[in-house]
């Protein structure tokens, strides 16, 4: 069965195609030939990863799901969550200067200077449209956000995330470990098990 995965993200799309496996063909935006951002306009996780593979399957037709992932850090009431990817582009403390992940690591970092609480969790929203219908999966990892940044693997804001019950960053883990209990594999396990029914 082939997919269009509607990410712009290239780790994304070499996380999901190693959880996946070879029973689907998994194609990303560029090698479907589809230039330019996505919209994401929305306040959920939900909404935005059904814009995005709406954008898609009404642009080009063909089966295809999107993800959206949010950082909910507890201190911070859940922010920046659904901004995740724009967080130090907005609000009182930003870095258009920097990269984006660097400068969202940078600002999280001092937003929780003074906080005690470093808990955390990655959500991803994964919708998928097949044949006209819409379903959604969801995948969450807990964990705390370090104090500085550890490792060059992952992407985005890795470098400060630890699960629960590991002593390394996602962004030291090689990516068979991140995909043993991240949140994007998780979600991508249930769109998996999904699919097989379909396919039976
Ligand atoms: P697409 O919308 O094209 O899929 P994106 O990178 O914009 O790609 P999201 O909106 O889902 O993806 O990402 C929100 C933010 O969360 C963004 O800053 C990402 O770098 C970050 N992020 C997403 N998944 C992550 C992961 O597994 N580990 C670390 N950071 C992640």
């Amino acid at each position: 069965m082939e997919l269009i995965f509607a990410t712009n993200n290239k780790h994304k799309l070499s996380e999901i195609r190693n959880v996946i496996g070879d029973n689907y063909k998994i194609i990303g935006l560029s090698e479907a030939g589809i230039e330019g951002d996505i919209p994401e306009d929305y306040n959920t996780l939900e909404e935005n990863a059904f814009q995005k593979a709406n954008f898609i399957y009404e642009k080009y037709g063909g089966n295809c799901f999107a993800d959206d992932t949010g950082l909910e850090v507890d201190a911070l009431d859940g922010r920046p969550g659904v901004y995740s990817a724009r967080y130090s582009r907005m609000g009182d403390i930003q870095f258009p200067e920097l990269e984006a992940n660097k400068g969202n690591i940078k600002k999280l970092l001092i937003e929780l200077d003074t906080k005690e609480l470093r808990t955390a969790r990655f959500r991803t929203v994964i919708a998928l449209i097949l044949n006209e219908r819409k379903y959604l999966f969801e995948g969450i990892v807990n964990g705390i956000i370090l104090k500085q940044p550890s490792g060059s693997g992952g992407f985005g804001y890795d470098p400060v995330f630890q699960a629960l019950g590991y002593k390394k960053s996602f962004a030291e883990m090689d990516i068979e470990q991140k995909n043993s209990i991240s949140h994007r594999a998780i979600a991508t396990r249930k769109l998996v098990e999904f699919l097989k029914t379909c396919t039976m």
